[in-house]
């Protein structure tokens, strides 16, 4: 019976409940807010509160999973991942057109290819159905750096230096949560995967909350800011 309920002593299950919260507030502050600011931005603050959505119902999941069995809730990380990482990268894509950028398709299916790789060598990587499970690690490497070569160097990097000054400090500061606060991602991989028990589980895990916090919740919030900013004062 207790093993059913969050116990005071479970530290790491303690910050799976405060991100499944934090991503349930968020998801009520993104779409609220989306209803005040200028049209061309609703769409980017609609996908960032689902994004927050897709990890709250994921969070609660996992969560439970944590308070009963003490391990890491794999599948449901890849799930919502497989969800909220194209989602996240598309919004690279929208604020770029809600700016007036004419970045082509192109830099949208490079970004997904990307993403679609990443996740895919992951999760066959630990799931161990690739049984070579660096090699796995290596091609999933390969899918992220084509992300960050299109947001830094690529089409989706130069449209975005002709942007207005409000959308390249935004666009800057998401490819930096991009390369720095996913690499706490392939770490993990490293750490728990490829390096099994260099690091204890629970760890792992409270690493892994606080960094979907700062990856879905602060990057939402970045997005959320511009287009305060660009929507002027008169909607508020
Ligand atoms: C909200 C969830 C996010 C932003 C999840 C991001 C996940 C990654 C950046 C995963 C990256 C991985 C690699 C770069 C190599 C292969 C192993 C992965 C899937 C952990």
């Amino acid at each position: 019976m207790e093993k059913m309920f969050l116990q005071s002593g479970d530290f790491t299950g303690v910050t799976f409940w405060l991100v499944s919260i934090a991503m349930i507030a968020s998801t009520v502050f993104f779409l609220y807010e989306g209803l005040t600011v200028k049209k061309e931005w609703r769409l980017s603050l609609l996908v960032a509160g689902l994004v927050t959505l897709v990890a709250a119902v994921h969070y609660d999941y996992m969560r439970d999973f944590w308070v009963v069995t003490g391990e890491t809730p794999v599948v449901y990380r890849y799930i919502d991942w497989l969800i909220t990482v194209p989602l996240l990268m598309i919004e690279f894509f929208i604020i770029l057109r809600a700016a007036g950028s004419k970045v082509g398709n192109g830099s949208f299916v490079r970004l997904l290819f990307g993403t679609l790789i990443m996740l895919l060598f992951g999760f066959l990587g630990e799931a161990e159905i690739m049984t070579n499970q660096a090699l796995a690690f290596g091609l999933g490497m390969v899918g992220w750096a084509i992300i960050i070569y299109e947001i830094f160097a690529g089409a989706a990097g130069n449209a975005a230096k002709e942007a207005n000054e409000a959308v390249r400090s935004a666009f800057s500061a998401m490819r930096w949560i991009v390369l720095v606060g996913w690499a706490i991602y392939p770490i993990g991989y490293i750490a728990g995967v490829l390096m099994e028990g260099a690091v204890a589980t629970e760890s792992l895990n409270v690493v892994y909350n606080l960094a979907d916090f700062v990856n879905k919740i602060l990057f939402g919030l970045i997005i959320w800011n511009l287009a305060v900013k660009d929507s002027g004062e008169t909607s508020h």
